[in-house]
C-alpha cells in the first residue's frame, strides 16, 4: 500500500501547491465542483502573484466525508483533468481545511466574523437555497438557524452554540457575527459573498433570501441591516466545469501516476471558464491572473449557459437515461437524442440569447456537444438528472416561456419535458424514490393522476400534470394548451401509448 498525500511529503513529479498563510475565503458546500473550479482559480492566482493571503476554509453541510478526505491530508488533493485524447494531474494547496457545522459551528462562525477573511463563496447547488416552489425562503427549512441567530444576537434564549442546519441559516449566522465583531473592533469589517451557483441573478436570489431571515429573525435590528447595506456584496457569478462525482478507478489511477494515495481527488474537462460580477466589497484574490473574466455584467453569460449548457445537458440526461445510456457521452452520441438536444440548443434556446460581448453562441452551441462527448470524465446521465424540479426553472424554463410569448411552439424543450415526465412516472411505478427535493411531491402526482396508483396513471396525463407543476414553468407557461399538448404527444411517442392519453 502506498502512503497518504500529505502537504508535508509531497510527490516530486508534480509542481509544488501553494501554502497559504491564512485564511481569506470561507467556501460554503466544498463538493468536487468547488475544488475542481473555484480553489483551482485561487490556487493559480496564488501561484502567479505570490499572495499567500487566500487560504479557503471549506465547509461541507450534507456530511463529514469531504473533511474525513482532506483533513488527514493537510487540505492538499489532486486534480484529474481529463480530456478525450490527454489527461494531466496537479495538486492544489489553496484549502486549509474542512470543516463539518455538525462539530465546529463556532470555528465557522468566527472564521466568517475574522478580519483576515475578506470573502464567503457558495456551491450548495441549487437545492441548498432552501426555496419553496415559488421562490421564497422557506423559513420552517431554517428555523434553527433562525432561532439560534436570535439568541447569538441577544434577542432570544442564550445558549450553547446550535449546529447549523443549513448554508443559508450558517452565512446569515456568520453575517451577524461578523457585524458583531465589526461593531467591537470599531471597525467595517467589510465582506464579499460570492455565489457560484447554476442560478439565473445568483447574487440577487442569495441577497434577497439573506435579507428575508434577517427580517423573519431579527425584525428590530436597523442597526445590522445598515451595516449590510454599506459593507457587504453580493455579486453575480456564471461558473463552468464538468466535474462528474470522482470514481474508485479514477483514484486508483491518479495513485498510480503519483506513487501517493489521494482520498480527495476530483476528476474535471479541460474546459473551465468564471465569470464574475466585478463588485467587491473588499480585498480579492487576482482571479483574472487565472482565466477568470472580471466585468459588469453577467447575466448575459449567466442565460446564455444555463439555456445552452446546463437546459442541453439535462435534456440528454433523461433522454438518456430513458434510452439506458449510462454516460452522458453515450447519451450525446446516440443520433436520435442528438437531433432533439441540437433542437432545443439552436431552435429554442439560442434565439433567446443575447450573445455575451461578442461571443458566437452558434459555435459556443457546437462546441458543447463535443465537451458532452468527452468520454474520459464518465460523467453520468443518473448525476445530472438528479433534482430536475430545481434546475428546470433555469435550464428550460425561461426559453419556453419566451418562445410561446415570441409565438413559437419550443419543440425542443417539449421533448426533454417529456423525458422528464417519463423518468419520473417510471420511477414512481417501480416504487423507487425521485432524486429531487420535491420527489415525494412529484411521487403524488403520478399516484393522483392514477386514482391512487401510479401503475395505471395514463402516461400523457401524468406529463400534463408535471408541466403544469406550480413553480416549474414561468409565466404560466405550463399551463400553455399547445405547450402541454406538445408534451403529451412526446410522451405518448416515448411510452408506446396514445397521444390522447
Ligand atoms: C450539470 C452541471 O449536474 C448538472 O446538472 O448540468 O453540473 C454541469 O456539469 C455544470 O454546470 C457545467 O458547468
Amino acid at each position: 500500500m502506498t502512503d497518504r498525500l500529505h502537504r508535508d511529503h509531497l510527490p516530486t513529479s508534480v509542481d509544488t501547491p501553494v501554502t497559504p498563510e491564512s485564511v481569506g475565503i470561507v467556501h460554503l458546500g466544498i463538493g468536487a465542483f468547488h475544488r475542481a473550479h473555484q480553489a483551482v482559480y485561487t490556487e493559480q492566482a496564488a501561484r502567479a502573484t505570490g499572495d499567500r493571503r487566500w487560504g479557503i476554509l471549506g465547509v461541507t453541510q450534507r456530511s463529514a466525508s469531504v473533511r474525513d478526505q482532506l483533513r488527514p491530508q493537510g487540505g492538499v488533493y489532486s486534480v484529474l483533468t481529463a480530456g478525450a485524447r490527454d489527461s494531466s494531474v496537479d495538486l492544489v494547496g489553496a484549502v486549509l481545511d474542512v470543516a463539518w457545522p455538525a462539530d465546529e459551528t463556532e470555528r465557522v462562525l468566527a472564521t466568517i466574523a475574522a478580519p483576515t477573511t475578506h470573502l464567503v463563496t457558495l456551491t450548495v447547488t441549487e437545492k441548498g437555497y432552501c426555496r419553496t416552489g415559488s421562490g421564497e425562503l422557506d423559513l420552517d427549512r431554517v428555523r434553527p438557524d433562525l432561532d439560534a441567530l436570535a439568541a447569538e444576537q441577544g434577542t432570544g434564549a442564550p445558549g450553547e452554540t446550535v449546529a447549523a442546519g443549513s448554508a443559508i441559516g450558517l452565512l446569515v449566522r456568520g453575517l451577524a457575527a461578523r457585524y458583531r465583531a465589526a461593531c467591537e473592533a470599531g471597525e467595517a469589517l467589510p465582506l464579499t459573498v460570492l455565489t457560484c451557483d447554476n442560478m439565473v441573478d445568483n447574487g440577487h436570489v442569495l441577497e434577497g433570501l439573506v435579507r428575508s431571515a434577517l427580517d423573519a429573525a431579527l425584525p428590530q435590528d436597523t442597526a445590522l441591516r445598515a451595516w449590510l447595506d454599506a459593507h457587504v456584496t453580493f455579486p453575480c457569478s456564471m461558473v463552468d466545469r464538468i466535474v462528474p462525482a470522482t470514481t474508485p478507478e479514477q483514484r486508483d489511477a491518479v495513485e498510480g501516476e503519483l506513487g501517493v494515495r489521494d482520498e480527495g481527488l476530483v476528476v474535471g474537462e479541460p474546459f473551465s471558464q468564471w465569470v464574475i460580477e466585478d463588485r467587491f466589497a473588499g480585498p480579492r484574490p487576482a482571479w483574472e491572473q487565472a482565466g477568470a473574466t472580471l466585468t459588469d455584467d453577467v447575466s448575459v453569460w449567466e442565460r446564455a449557459k444555463l439555456r445552452l449548457l446546463n437546459g442541453t445537458h439535462s435534456l440528454l440526461a433523461y433522454a438518456g437515461r430513458l434510452a439506458g445510456h449510462v454516460t452522458m457521452a453515450e447519451a450525446v452520441e446516440d443520433p436520435a437524442i442528438r437531433a432533439r438536444a441540437r433542437r432545443l440548443l439552436f431552435d429554442d434556446a439560442l434565439p433567446t440569447l443575447t450573445p455575451p460581448d461578442g461571443a458566437d453562441l452558434d459555435a459556443y452551441g457546437e462546441s458543447l456537444l463535443e465537451r458532452f462527448a468527452n468520454p474520459a470524465t464518465g460523467h453520468t446521465t443518473l448525476q445530472v438528472s438528479m433534482d430536475g424540479t430545481q434546475k428546470i426553472p433555469y435550464r428550460w424554463g425561461d426559453t419556453i416561456a419566451e418562445r410561446l410569448a415570441a409565438g413559437e411552439l419550443p419543440r425542443g424543450a417539449a421533448y426533454a419535458l417529456a423525458c422528464w415526465s417519463e423518468v419520473v412516472r417510471r420511477e414512481a411505478v417501480a416504487g423507487r424514490a425521485v432524486d429531487d427535493p420535491r420527489g415525494d411531491e412529484l411521487q403524488r402526482v403520478v399516484a393522483t393522476v392514477g386514482g391512487g396508483s401510479a401503475e395505471v396513471a395514463s402516461p400523457t396525463d401524468v406529463a400534463r400534470a408535471l408541466t403544469a407543476l406550480p413553480g416549474l414553468l414561468p409565466q404560466g407557461a405550463g399551463m400553455d394548451p399547445a405547450l402541454l399538448d406538445a408534451v403529451a404527444a412526446e410522451v405518448a411517442e416515448l411510452a408506446g401509448v396514445p397521444a390522447a392519453g
